[in-house]
């Protein structure tokens, strides 16, 4: 429970075990940069005791190393529940040895104890080859954020407080990260979060004043425009400074105790029922020097304090004596021999304000989410599914389908609170406007009587920040909950480099045994390339699934649901899976219902699979097919199959076998890929000799990059987004790009040997009513009435 705390007064000797603490963790960190033997400086340094490659980031250790050591006081004076994010993630240093310091290291990794022998094993793997990297990655207990990629920091700590109504997410903002897109727009996260049922951020700007090589913009601010800047936030910021020759503990410890204070009088008022609109929350703005403790001057040159403590501040240690010696007084400045024992263990009195078990940093179970990860309570997809008599007999509009499906999941989920749907200013635009039913969207500002939908409890969360809802979800996802993110598929590249970096720590924590599986990141991408009635070119882009498929096959999964049962399909085994990242690209446009929910449900199980009631070629005789149709994608299969019809009502002689790809995986090979088919699979399905034409929904040259192996590859050919477009009819679209039902005809004339002849008058219509299409679109402003109107006609 939020009680409302006074500030616990700091007394001296709290401030010389904060002190000691600090300083240990200091050596630590220095430790671990340089150190590869000779751990507690039992004899001097020598040469050899040196790594031979010196990697790390020193500069922002000793603040994160100060801060940590005051959040555990803060921890134990006021009874909280505290999770750490830190920015600036170059860091791991600071974060490595805090997590020694605590014990929490140990008990995730036994084989390195507080003792000399752990302390030499510490040092010895940080940055070294077969070790432990050198930011906050994975590895490191207590982390949710590897602050490799600069920028997330904040939104991934608001994801984290969402839904977590008494833990208080303290993040760490690098000044230099501060001039980052995402972090910036990142500052509004406060503004959706409800200090009756959230947890609560508290952001310690780490003004230490400088990059890699330059000064930082909001060090350099006066001081009154950076207070007017976070005040504009909706903050309200207090100092804390620190310089070479004064340690601000006092400042800290008191500081801390207010804003825990402030923050939970804000939450008690409004669990009381008194709405805390425009509430400022406090944050920290420390100011301290880069590099604080460290060497003042090497050669002659300012270190502490500068740009140049940013990395390895002594850099020749190994062959430099007057290094070597720096480092030694350095590392000795410390004064290793108060803090340690002859063992190695830290003095238990430097720990005095370490908390005990979860309550430790590096021991949050948020911060290892799948520990706390709950089922989600989902309905049975099977009850939203459209009736489908004949294939294409109806049409409905996929994401509308699915909207009545996620307000339902909302809905069964609103108990345990483990559910949120997040996106761009889209939710609505996408078609789930369903899930408008069951909930508000969150907002926590003032409202008009104008605005819609807005609550301060809603469970959708829209910014208009891409940056923000990825960074929001991934914190929510990676503290063991549940989500959905929808977004126009164009837009989505704005978090290309977000996506990466969450692919590449689900690809680590799957190898770590300790880390609990989480849910996997959700991505709808809808409002697609062939279907931008209102927008037009920039609102074209289908890139994210080539830009996804570099990432790790066991972390990635495509799907291509062609209408809305198979969307359900996919929807329902997306929210049950585990580590993942899925992509699902779905249209909203009324699109016909191919399926019907038993054989969606067959399809997607099968991920590729041939369209019997669409094929002719395995009418009578069992003969193999003069051509596949392959098709990956809602408007690609539309188009193949309304240029199957015009091929089997006009060459009936012609074998045609129609191949749908739900899940676009299965087209690698099974070593590169779990879902991926086996070669005789492959070639049952596609044939090894047979013309394939293919439409798919993206860029033609993944399909080739993904089949370049396969038998029948060279008769591989595919149809795509070529980067032609604007805003016009959703045929003139296909047309332009070559993927229309009567190019795919002429493309099928052009590659079935022997059918260019036969075929040639068939060609030239097609060309004919490419042109009278084309003309139709520019006369009357729509498309042909017989495009716009066609229906698949049940043979
Ligand atoms: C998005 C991004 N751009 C560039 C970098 C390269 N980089 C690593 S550290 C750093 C400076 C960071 O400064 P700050 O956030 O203030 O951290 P600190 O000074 O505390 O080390 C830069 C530019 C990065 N890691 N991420």
């Amino acid at each position: 429970m939020t009680a409302v705390t006074a500030a616990v007064p700091v007394s001296e000797a709290d401030t010389q075990t904060l002190d000691r603490y600090w300083r240990a963790a200091n050596y630590l960190a220095v430790g671990q940069i340089y150190l590869t033997a000779n751990p507690l400086l039992a004899e001097p340094l020598q040469p050899e005791h040196i790594k031979p490659r010196l990697l790390g980031h020193w500069g922002t250790t000793p603040g994160l190393n100060f801060i940590w050591a005051h959040l555990d006081r803060a921890i134990m004076a006021h009874d909280a529940e505290m999770m750490i994010v830190i920015g600036p993630g170059h860091g791991g240093p600071a974060a490595l040895a805090n997590v020694w310091l605590e014990g929490s290291y140990t008990d995730t990794y036994p084989s390195v104890q507080r003792d000399s022998a752990g302390m030499h094993q510490l040092f010895r793997q940080f940055s070294f080859p077969g070790g432990v990297p050198s930011h906050v990655a994975p590895e490191v207990p207590g982390s949710i954020h590897e602050g490799g990629e600069l920028g997330y920091s904040l939104s991934h700590a608001h994801g984290a407080a969402f839904d977590n109504p008494d833990l208080i997410v303290a993040c760490v903002v690098g000044d230099g990260e501060a001039e980052t897109g995402p972090l910036a727009t990142s500052w509004h996260s406060h503004r959706f979060l409800n200090p009756a049922g959230d947890g609560a951020v508290l952001p310690i700007l780490h003004l230490n004043g400088w990059k890699i090589a330059n000064p930082a913009v909001l060090a350099r601010l006066p001081e009154d425009e950076l207070d007017a800047l976070l005040r504009g936030y909706g903050y309200e910021p207090a100092y804390v400074t620190g310089s070479h020759d004064y340690v601000p503990h006092l400042e800290m410890a008191a500081t801390l105790d207010t804003a825990i204070g402030r923050i939970r009088s804000i939450q008690a008022e409004a669990r009381a029922g008194r709405p805390q609109t425009g509430a400022r929350w406090p944050m920290i703005v420390m100011r301290t020097p880069k590099g604080w403790t460290g060497p003042v001057e090497v050669d002659g040159l300012p270190v502490e304090g500068t740009w140049r403590a940013h990395q390895v501040p002594l850099a020749e240690v190994r062959t430099n004596p007057a290094h070597l010696l720096q480092l030694e007084e350095w590392m000795r400045s410390y004064r290793p021999e108060e803090l340690f024992a002859a063992d190695g263990s830290p003095h238990p009195d430097l720990l005095a304000h370490v908390p005990a078990g979860t309550r430790r940093l590096g021991s949050s179970p948020h911060a290892n989410g799948g520990v706390l990860l709950r089922d989600l309570d989902l309905p049975d997809f099977r009850d939203y599914a459209v009736l489908v008599q004949a294939p294409g007999a109806r049409e409905s509009e996929p994401t509308k389908v699915l909207g009545t499906m996620l307000r339902d999941v909302l809905r069964r989920n609103d108990e345990q609170r483990n559910f949120r749907v997040v996106g761009p200013d889209e939710t609505e635009s996408n078609r789930l406007t369903a899930v408008l039913e069951v909930t508000g969207k969150t907002w926590e500002e003032q409202t008009l009587p104008v605005d819609r939908n807005l609550a301060p409890d809603g469970r959708v969360m829209e910014i208009l920040s891409e940056h923000t809802c990825q960074g929001w979800l991934e914190g929510y996802l990676l503290t063991g909950r549940h989500g959905w993110f929808s977004c126009y598929e164009a837009f989505i590249h704005i978090v290309d480099s977000m996506f990466n970096q969450h692919a590449k720590w689900l690809k680590v924590a799957r190898q770590l045994p300790w880390r609990q599986p989480v849910a996997s990141l959700n991505i709808l991408l809808t409002s697609h390339v062939w279907r931008q009635d209102h927008n037009g070119f920039s609102h074209q882009d289908p890139g994210f699934i080539d830009h996804v498929m570099n990432k790790k096959a066991e972390v990635i999964r495509v799907y291509l649901p062609p209408d809305a049962n198979t969307l359900l399909s996919v929807a329902d085994h997306c929210l049950r899976s585990r580590d993942y990242v899925n992509v699902i690209v779905a249209g909203k446009q009324p699109n016909p219902d191919w399926l019907d929910m038993d054989s969606a449900i067959l399809h997607c199980t099968r991920g590729a699979g041939i369209w019997e009631w669409a094929s002719n070629d395995g009418d009578g005789d069992g003969a193999e097919p003069d051509v596949v149709l392959g098709c990956a994608g809602d408007v690609p299969t539309l188009e193949v199959l309304a240029a199957t019809d015009i091929l089997r009502r006009e060459l009936p002689d012609l074998r045609v076998r129609v191949v749908n790809v739900v899940d676009l995986m299965r087209l690698q090979p099974a070593i590169e890929h779990p879902h991926g088919m086996s070669d005789a699979e492959f070639n049952a399905l596609f044939t090894a000799d047979r013309p394939v034409i293919f439409a798919y929904h993206g860029y033609p040259w993944l399909i080739h990059r993904l089949t370049y192996r396969r038998d029948g590859h060279n008769n591989f050919h595919v149809r795509g987004y070529k980067e032609e477009g604007t805003t016009t009819t959703p045929f003139d679209m296909v047309m332009m790009n070559d993927m229309d039902r009567f190019h795919l005809v002429m493309d099928v004339i052009d590659r079935v040997p022997g059918l260019a002849a036969r075929a040639a008058r068939l060609r030239q219509q097609m060309t004919d009513l490419r042109s009278r299409a084309r003309s139709w679109t520019r006369e009357h402003g729509e498309d042909l009435p017989e495009v716009r109107n066609w229906t698949w006609s049940a043979r």
